[in-house]
């Protein structure tokens, strides 16, 4: 194996793209021949992080969890691609300091009015009928990152397509070095 090992970590709300993101990256990198593995928020939410919810301590609890197994990950050579929320700047912040060297934080800036018109689950719905409380974006913060490593966002009103989005995140990787 001859690659570095890093963590692409994608954060931003929920229904801006992390997901779609992620597993676009990965089998892009799959075609390349590069060992990837994908670490998504709502999926760890039903196993490792299942005692978790969603008020600050917890999220912080989740991030920090992830980024162990995504550090672990790393070490062992894979590109490990972490979608999260994860909302708090120092929360991620804690993250990358695990990894210093090769922590890769991916902004997803897309408009609130995007993410809650795609709704694919229709918890923007009920959170802006108050049956969900403390959802992000409606009554809980983000904090987008002050400094990343990429930043995608729309062009002229339209959000790029998700295999283009990843043929960024994938050339900075090949340009730094990890693939
Ligand atoms: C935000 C919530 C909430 C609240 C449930 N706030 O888009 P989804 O549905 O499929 O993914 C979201 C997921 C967020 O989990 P994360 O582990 O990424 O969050 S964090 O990083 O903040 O710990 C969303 C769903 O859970 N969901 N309630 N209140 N998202």
């Amino acid at each position: 194996l001859d690659q570095k090992g890093c963590v692409v970590w994608i954060t931003g709300l929920s229904g801006s793209g992390k997901s779609t993101l992620a597993c676009s990256i990965s089998r892009e990198l799959h075609t390349r021949g590069k060992l990837s593995y994908v670490l998504d928020g709502d999926n760890l939410r039903h196993g490792l992080n299942k005692n978790l919810g969603f008020k600050a301590e917890d999220r912080a609890e989740n991030i920090r969890r992830v980024g162990e197994v995504a550090k672990l990950f790393a070490d062992a050579g894979l590109v490990c691609i972490a979608s999260l929320i994860s909302p708090y700047r120092k929360d991620r912040d804690a993250c990358r300091a695990m990894l210093p060297e090769s922590f890769i934080e991916v902004f997803m800036n897309m408009p609130l009015e995007l993410c809650e018109a795609r709704d694919a689950k229709g918890l923007y719905k009920l959170a802006r009928a108050g049956k969900i409380k403390g959802f992000t974006g409606i009554d809980d913060p983000y904090e987008p990152p002050l400094k990343c490593e990429i930043e995608l966002s729309q062009k002229d009103g339209i959000c790029p397509a998700p295999g283009a989005m990843a043929g960024k995140v994938v050339s900075y990787l090949e340009e730094k070095g990890f693939l």
